[in-house]
Order: C-alpha cells, then sequence, then structure tokens
C-alpha cells in the first residue's frame, strides 16, 4: 500500500474508521477536494474499493483531486445525502435506483422483481442500452452517474420470525423496505405489509421488533450485521439492485478533462472490481451467516413471481415506465409478467 493508503489505514482498525465516520488524507491542501458519501459500512466492499480508487485518483492527478469518503450515513440518511448531492454539497453519492427513481421513475428499472435471472443478464443490460438509458435520465436531473454500476446484488430477505418457503408466508408480514414505490408496491403485491425506513434506521428498526425482518442483498446483511437481530433468512433473489456512482453535475463539468479522465477510469475500475467481491462474497458469506446463527433457505421463485403477475405488478409498472422503458428492459429480461 502507499504512504497515502498506510497512512489512512494508520487511523485505525475498519471499525474505528466506520466510528470516525471518515477517511481523510494529510492534510495538504488539494486543488479539488470532494466528498463522497453512502449509506454502507466501510467494511462494504464499495468502500473498500472507492478507497482505494480514491488513493490512485490522488497520486495520479498529483495530488490535485482529493477524495474525502464519509461512510455509513456519516453525513446523515440518503434522502439528506440526495438532497445534498443535487444541491452540490457532496460531490460524490451512490445509491441505488430504488431510491434514485423518486429523483426520475426511470432509475428504478432496474429494479424490476425477479427481473434477472443471472449475473450476466444484469451486467448486459446495465453496462448496455438499459444502463444508457438510466444515466441518460440521471443527467436530466443534474447528476452525472459514472458507466460502470456497482453492485449491491441480489435481494434476500431476513426474518426474526421463520423462514420464508413461498408468497403465502409474506401475508401480512411487517417488512422493512427502502423508501421506493419499487419495494412497497412488490411486497403489497405478495400480501405483505411493507414499511418504508431509510436505511440508516434499518437495524434498531428491526432489534426493537418495529418490523419483523428487511431484504437486502447477502453483504450487506453481513457487513451490517443484520444476524444478530435476525433468525432467518430465504434466498428470494427477488429484486436485483446495484449502485449508480453519482456526481453533482455541475461539480464534475467544472473538473479539467484530465482529471475527469482520472477519477472516471479510476472510479469505473473500482466498479469492476466491486462487482467480484460482491458476487465471491455472496457465496461465502451465506456459510459465514450459517455460523453467525442465520437460517439460510432457498424458496422456488417461481410461485412468488407468478403471484406477481396475478397482482398486476408487471402490467402496473409497464404503464408507468411506457413501452419505450419497458421494451429496453425486456429487450435483456424476455418478456416479464
Ligand atoms: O436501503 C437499502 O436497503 C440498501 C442499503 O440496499 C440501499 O441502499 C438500497
Amino acid at each position: 500500500m502507499s504512504n497515502v493508503t498506510r497512512a489512512r489505514f494508520a487511523l485505525g482498525t475498519a471499525a474505528a474508521f466506520a466510528s470516525v465516520g471518515i477517511a481523510r488524507f494529510p492534510a495538504n491542501a488539494a486543488e479539488y477536494p470532494l466528498k463522497y458519501a453512502n449509506n454502507l459500512p466501510l467494511t462494504h466492499p464499495m468502500n473498500v474499493r472507492a478507497l482505494e480508487a480514491a488513493d490512485k485518483i490522488k497520486s495520479e492527478s498529483g495530488g490535485r483531486v482529493e477524495i474525502t469518503i464519509f461512510p455509513n450515513n456519516a453525513l446523515g440518511g440518503d434522502g439528506s445525502m440526495l438532497t445534498q448531492v443535487r444541491a452540490g454539497a457532496i460531490a460524490f453519492y451512490t445509491n441505488s435506483g430504488l431510491n434514485l427513481s423518486a429523483l426520475t421513475q426511470a432509475c428504478g428499472i432496474n429494479c424490476i422483481g425477479f427481473a434477472f435471472p443471472t449475473y450476466k443478464d444484469v451486467w448486459t443490460a446495465m453496462d448496455g442500452d438499459l444502463g444508457a438509458h438510466v444515466r441518460g435520465a440521471l443527467e436530466g436531473v443534474g447528476l452525472y452517474a459514472f458507466d460502470k454500476m456497482w453492485d449491491n446484488g441480489f435481494r434476500e430477505i431476513t426474518t426474526s420470525t421463520g423462514p420464508i418457503n413461498g408468497p403465502k408466508d409474506l401475508s401480512g408480514f411487517k417488512i422493512r423496505v427502502p423508501v421506493s414505490p419499487l419495494s412497497t408496491s412488490l411486497f403489497k403485491a405478495l400480501d405483505a405489509s411493507p414499511v418504508g425506513i431509510d436505511f440508516s434506521n434499518v437495524y434498531t428498526s428491526l432489534q426493537t421488533k418495529l418490523v419483523s425482518g428487511q431484504e437486502n442483498p447477502i453483504v450487506v446483511i453481513e457487513t451490517v450485521k443484520l444476524y444478530e437481530v435476525q433468525k432467518y433468512c430465504s434466498l428470494t433473489n427477488h429484486i436485483w439492485d446495484g449502485f449508480w456512482f453519482l456526481a453533482h453535475g455541475e461539480t464534475w463539468n467544472k473538473l479539467p478533462k484530465n482529471l475527469q479522465e482520472i477519477v472516471a477510469r479510476n472510479i469505473d475500475a473500482a466498479a469492476e472490481k466491486d462487482r467480484n467481491d460482491v458476487k465471491s462474497l455472496n457465496t461465502s458469506l451465506a456459510s459465514k451467516l450459517k455460523s453467525q446463527g442465520l437460517a439460510m433457505n432457498a424458496p422456488a421463485t417461481g410461485p412468488f413471481r407468478d403471484a406477481l403477475a396475478r397482482a398486476g405488478y408487471y402490467k402496473d409498472w409497464k404503464k408507468t415506465f411506457g413501452d419505450t422503458g419497458w421494451a429496453a428492459l425486456e429487450k435483456y429480461t424476455g418478456k416479464l409478467g
């Protein structure tokens, strides 16, 4: 590791970083000091790879660009961070189309239930026309989205009450979901009782039994230690979710082209590493979660998808996204619903 990285990690263990809430280079002033905020623990692959990228960007720019990372909701919850990146108070923010669909509906197109059977389908779509479709929509609301989407993962359901073996087990089930009509509509169509709660409050909402479950990818479940407050994990893979690495448009446009190239190349390279990390951790962490007391099951997904179709979920979202948007999705998923 370079001196800068060692200096940054010399500040303490990942846990100490998580409590400090920031990772900062030595204080020599940079020409372009940029803040990057997100909602995940520093130990999540996204932050591990982002730190590496920030280090490379600083050295390749000769110290001109200094990215300070504020992980773990250090600068506020998702609603606040989204407001801040739109106003330019922070330069970079990563989040999911689930939350970003509040800005422009098109962002949520990849968050349709059971749309992508495999990671191959996901990346063909998101590195292809579907990703370009979403990036264009984000540009329309003043945000620059880097080319390569980061991986959050296939979302799984955890509960404190029992395994989810089929749609009937979700009837009346009080489940935390991101503040997103895409998440809410999916679980309402499955007759559950979804509650939109900011991610910063998920652990306590489970701990206090405000809700009986939540749904997130394996790597999030493990890095946020949800196994401490949940007993079951059902591998439904009901939504593939990714994170757009977003820049405040005007801040990005003010960066000289040569610095933009350094930042974009390193951020996109980090995204590819994050994708590989998440994919391999999905497997290794599943067995680790078992050892941490989480009972795992893998229900057939067909009955969930059939229940969604019967409830009109796909028909409704096709109307919302419009024929062009829906065709852009079905080009990669095949016919949905
Ligand atoms: O809020 C969530 O569940 C999370 C962490 O997956 C997102 O940021 C969408």
